[in-house]
C-alpha cells in the first residue's frame, strides 16, 4: 500500500462519522428558497452538492481544504530548488487535508512514475487520430478507453462491497492521474509533428515528466510554470462544469476513467476550460491588427469590436468570481519574476487595465475580472508551446487532480447516485398558477 493509500485508510472511518454528525446537526436546515429563475439560469448559486476538496468564494478565490493560493505556495513541498508548490502535495492535500512532507510527496513521485505506462492499443488509438482531430477529443478518447483496466469496473463484476468502493477507485485515479503525462505527451507530438515520446524518469517529479514528454524538460523555468500551472488549475469547488461532470458520471458507478472522460468533454467547451485557447486566438489576432505595442485607445477599440460583434471577451467573467481570479494573479506574479519584458504578457497586462471598464459599461457581464484562462496562454508561448489548440490538455491534466480526489472521496462516503428534480415550462406554469 502507498503511503497516501494507508493515510487514506485511517481518515476514512473518522470522516464517515464527521459526515454522520453533520447531518445529525444540520441535516434538515435549509439554505432558503429556491427560485424559478434558478432553475432557468443555470442553476447558478443553487446550493446542490458536497465537494470536500475546494470552496470558492466570490470574492476571495479558491481555497484549497482552506488554504489560499499564496498559503499552498508557501506550505506545500517543493522540488530541490525549486520556488512553486509540488503538485502532488496539492493532491494530497485535496485527497487528506494535511499538508504532506517532503518524503511523502516523494512516495507519490515515485508511484505515479511507476504507474505512468499506457497501453499500447491506447498509443495506437492515439497513433491513428487525424492530426486534425481537436486535442480534447483525442485526449477524452484515450481516457475512456483507460477504462480497460478499470480496477474498480472488475472488482465491480466481482461484487465488491460498498464499504470498499474507494479502494479501486483510488487505484484507478492513482493510475489515471499517472498516465495523463503520457497520454498529453504522445497527442502533443503527434499532431505538432514532434518527435517520439521520451521515457519517464522514476527519479523525477511529476511536473518535470510532463514537461519532458512534451519537449520542454530541460526547460527548469517551463517545469516550475507547470507546478504551478497543475496546482492552480487542479480544483475549483464541485459546481463547474469539469468537475461536476465528473461527479455526476462518477455517481453511477461509471468507473473513474469514465467519468474523467465525461469532465474532459465538458473542459473542451469554449466557455470552460477551452478559454484558454480562445484567450491567445483573440489575443494573437490582437496583435495582427494592432500590433503587440498598440495604444490603449486600439486596444480599447479592439475590446469593444469584440463585444459588438456579439463574441464574449474570453479570459473575462465568472460564474461565480465578482474579483480578479486568485489564479490570474499567481501566473501574474509569476510572469513578473520570469519574463517581465515579455510583449505579450504586456498587452496582457494593458488589456487587464482596460477591459474590466469596457465590460462595465457594456453593463451585462456580472463580473468584470480576469479568470485563470486569461493568462496563461502567454505563459506557454513564452516558453515555445504557441500551440494554442493544445492548451486545454494542460487544463485538463491539472483537472484530473481535484476530480480524481473528489472521486475518492464520493465513493468512499457512499455518495448515491445523482438524480435532481427536472420541471417543464407548463408544469412550473400549473404549479404557480394564482400563486
Ligand atoms: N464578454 C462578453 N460578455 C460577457 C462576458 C465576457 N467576458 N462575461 C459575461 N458576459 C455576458 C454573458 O454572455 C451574458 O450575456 P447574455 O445575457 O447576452 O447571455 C451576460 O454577460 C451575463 O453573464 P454572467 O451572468 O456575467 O456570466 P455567466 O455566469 O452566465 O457566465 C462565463 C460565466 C465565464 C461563461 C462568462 O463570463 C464568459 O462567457 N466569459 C468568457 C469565457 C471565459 O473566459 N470562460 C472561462 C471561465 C473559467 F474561468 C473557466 O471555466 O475556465
Amino acid at each position: 500500500r502507498s503511503a497516501l493509500k494507508e493515510r487514506l485508510a485511517q481518515l476514512i472511518p473518522k470522516e464517515i462519522e464527521n459526515v454522520k454528525a453533520a447531518r445529525i446537526e444540520h441535516g434538515k436546515k435549509s439554505f432558503g428558497p429556491v427560485t424559478v429563475d434558478q432553475l432557468y439560469g443555470g442553476m447558478r448559486g443553487l446550493p446542490a452538492l458536497i465537494w470536500e476538496g475546494s470552496v470558492l468564494d466570490a470574492d476571495e478565490g479558491i481555497r484549497f481544504r482552506g488554504l489560499t493560493i499564496p498559503e499552498c505556495q508557501e506550505l506545500l513541498p517543493k522540488a530541490p530548488g525549486g520556488n512553486e508548490p509540488l503538485p502532488e502535495a496539492l493532491f494530497w492535500l485535496l485527497v487528506t487535508g494535511e499538508v504532506p512532507t517532503q518524503e511523502q510527496v516523494t512516495d507519490l513521485s515515485k508511484d505515479w512514475a511507476a504507474r505512468a505506462e499506457i497501453p499500447s492499443f491506447v498509443e495506437e488509438i492515439l497513433d491513428r487520430c487525424p492530426p486534425t482531430l481537436h486535442p480534447m477529443s483525442q485526449f477524452s478518447l484515450a481516457v475512456t478507453a483507460l477504462n480497460h483496466n478499470s480496477a474498480f469496473a472488475a472488482a465491480y463484476q466481482k461484487g465488491i462491497k460498498k464499504a470498499d468502493y474507494w479502494e479501486p477507485t483510488f487505484e484507478d485515479t492513482m493510475d489515471l492521474i499517472a498516465k495523463l503525462p503520457n497520454i498529453a505527451g504522445r497527442i502533443y507530438r503527434n499532431v505538432y509533428g514532434k518527435g517520439k515520446v521520451p521515457a519517464i524518469d522514476v527519479n523525477k517529479d511529476y511536473s518535470a515528466n510532463l514537461s519532458t514528454l512534451l519537449g520542454f524538460g530541460d526547460n527548469e523555468a517551463f517545469v516550475e510554470l507547470m507546478r504551478l500551472y497543475i496546482t492552480i488549475h487542479s480544483d475549483h469547488e464541485g459546481g463547474n462544469v469539469s468537475a461536476h461532470t465528473g461527479k455526476l458520471v462518477g455517481s453511477a458507478l461509471s468507473d473513474p476513467f469514465l467519468a474523467f472522460a465525461a469532465s474532459l468533454n465538458g473542459l473542451a467547451g469554449p466557455l470552460h476550460g477551452l478559454a484558454n485557447q480562445e484567450v491567445l486566438l483573440w489575443l494573437t489576432k490582437m496583435a495582427d491588427a494592432i500590433g503587440v505595442d498598440a495604444t490603449d485607445e486600439q486596444v480599447k477599440q479592439y475590446a469593444w469590436d469584440t463585444l459588438k460583434s456579439g463574441k464574449v471577451v474570453p479570459g473575462y467573467g465568472h460564474a461565480v468570481l465578482r474579483k480578479t481570479d486568485p489564479r490570474y494573479t499567481a501566473q501574474r506574479e509569476f510572469a513578473l519574476k520570469h519574463l517581465p519584458e515579455d510583449k505579450m504578457f504586456k498587452l496582457v497586462g494593458q488589456i487587464y487595465n482596460i477591459v474590466p471598464n469596457i465590460l462595465l459599461e457594456a453593463g451585462k457581464a456580472k463580473n468584470p475580472w480576469p479568470n485563470v484562462d486569461a493568462h496563461s496562454g502567454v505563459l506557454l508561448t513564452h516558453y515555445g508551446m504557441k500551440e494554442m489548440n493544445f492548451y486545454t490538455v494542460l487544463f485538463g491534466v491539472s483537472r484530473a487532480f481535484g476530480v480524481g480526489a473528489a472521486l475518492i472521496w464520493d465513493r468512499a462516503l457512499g455518495a448515491p447516485l445523482e438524480r435532481p428534480k427536472s420541471y417543464s415550462t407548463e408544469s412550473i406554469k400549473k404549479m404557480f398558477a394564482g400563486k
